[in-house]
């Protein structure tokens, strides 16, 4: 039961790295220029993106958890979430 856990909160972490750099990258799109208003539009307008939301939220839903995860890991959990970088990678550089 514990490893079903753990493994959970491996996913949780992955999925908030993903959220936090795809809002980071939108940020740093929109911010560079300075900030306008038709920036908090073309926040609204990325946030009707289901792809983009759903990834957003799933980040969101499961930060509660990381606490106790990233006090907990190990380092087959280290190399799960070393998985997760080309993904990272491929949204900073898009
Ligand atoms: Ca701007």
């Amino acid at each position: 039961m514990e490893v079903i856990l753990e493994k959970h909160g491996v996913k949780e972490l992955k999925e908030a790295l993903i959220a936090a750099a795809l809002v980071g990258k939108l940020a740093f799109v929109l911010l560079k220029d300075g900030a306008q208003a038709e920036d908090a539009v073309a926040l609204l307008a990325k946030m009707q993106d289901p792809a983009f939301k759903a990834k957003v939220m799933a980040g969101v839903q499961g930060v509660e958890m990381l606490d106790d995860e990233i006090q907990d890991l190990k380092l087959p959990e280290l190399l799960e979430i070393a998985q997760v970088i080309p993904e990272l990678l491929v949204i900073l550089k898009g």
